[in-house]
């Protein structure tokens, strides 16, 4: 067992995140995490005897808060260093000051690049390959950072591998081995693109999005300034991205339906001035529901009789007018 537990979200940017950790502390173990899974993995690896914990890429739950800063709390005063790095939202009723660790948190940059500059001092220089991944592949590509960064390397390749990459890993969605051996790989710094199991994942992935596009496009609805597609059969985000798209909405919403009654959502917004987070705070609790993330991508978790009535109270709330600028 090593010293650091790094406890990161599973997507791209978490694994971005997780390899510069390996790269500036050297051996470390990682585990993958999410929003609503974080405060009982977090109870777990407290047990497990670790000198440090750092937590990157997982979005802080409203529920769960108290709890998970007083779990934190017990762990830094047995000496425990604690790290946390993110770019989602803080959540209400907590000061970033009064939470238990070392807080490195700003939105609008991905945790991989927040992760670079945080362990900057321990980095060899082209790591920052391994940061840009992780940005392009949560779309925080135009910080002025990132727009630097790219113009010491030929930008086609670095999204090329990008691609790859965040492809590859969404199509190995709970391989977590696999996962772990991407994070050692890329803290060496080697390309994604000379992985052999990720291109194949990634190509398969692509012809599946590809697929998914043609079936959106045919079975794409509109409720006001909102475009929805139910089961598109892939990736959400994709999807929702596909729906806003060909049906000429604001937002776009892709759906998953689940056993227990409810819906499983992304949703993505083109717009600028539309803050999908705040908005999914605020309605989704009304109709029994969850939802968050980002401004301009977000997820959400309803029951499916609620269903009708949160286009409607999300369209209300996107505001009048023309739905296109100008
Ligand atoms: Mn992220």
């Amino acid at each position: 067992m090593t010293s650091t537990i790094v406890v990161a979200h599973g997507d791209a940017d978490g694994v971005c995140s997780a390899s510069l950790i390996r790269a500036a502390l050297g051996e470390v173990d990682v585990f993958f995490s999410h929003p609503a899974g974080l405060l009982k993995d977090v109870r777990e690896a407290s047990e497990a005897g670790y000198s440090r914990m750092v937590i990157v890429d997982i979005s802080l739950s409203q529920p769960h808060i108290n709890e998970l800063t007083e779990v934190l709390g017990s762990l830094k005063k047995k000496g425990v260093e604690i790290v946390y790095i993110d770019h989602h939202p803080w959540p209400f009723g907590v000061g970033k000051e009064v939470f238990p660790g070392d807080v490195y948190h700003m939105v609008g940059v991905s945790a991989s690049e927040l992760t670079y500059h945080y362990f900057r001092g321990r980095l060899e220089g082209d790591i920052e390959r391994v940061a840009l991944f992780g940005a392009i592949a949560d779309y925080e590509d135009v910080t002025p950072w990132v727009i630097d960064a790219l113009k010491r390397w030929d930008k086609r390749d670095v999204y090329y591998e990008a691609g790859i990459l965040s492809l590859g890993l969404e199509g190995s969605r709970r391989d977590y081995d696999f996962k772990r051996i991407v994070v050692k790989l890329l803290s060496e710094n080697t390309a994604p693109s000379t992985i052999d199991k990720l291109v194949e994942k990634a190509i398969e992935e692509s012809r599946n999005n590809e697929e998914m596009r043609l079936r959106v496009k045919e079975n794409v609805r509109v409720v006001g300034r909102v475009a929805y597609v139910v089961n598109p059969g892939g990736s959400l985000g994709r999807a929702a991205i596909y729906a806003y798209s060909y049906a000429g909405a604001v937002v776009g919403i892709a759906v998953e339906e689940r056993k227990d009654g409810h819906y499983n959502m992304s949703l993505r917004t083109w717009k600028p001035n539309v803050d999908l987070n705040r908005i999914l705070r605020r309605i989704t609790p009304v109709l029994g529901g969850t939802g968050g993330g980002h401004r301009a991508a977000a997820g959400a978790r309803i029951p499916i009789e609620s269903f009708p009535r949160f286009l409607e109270m999300l369209d209300e709330a996107l505001g009048g007018g023309s739905p296109w600028p100008g």
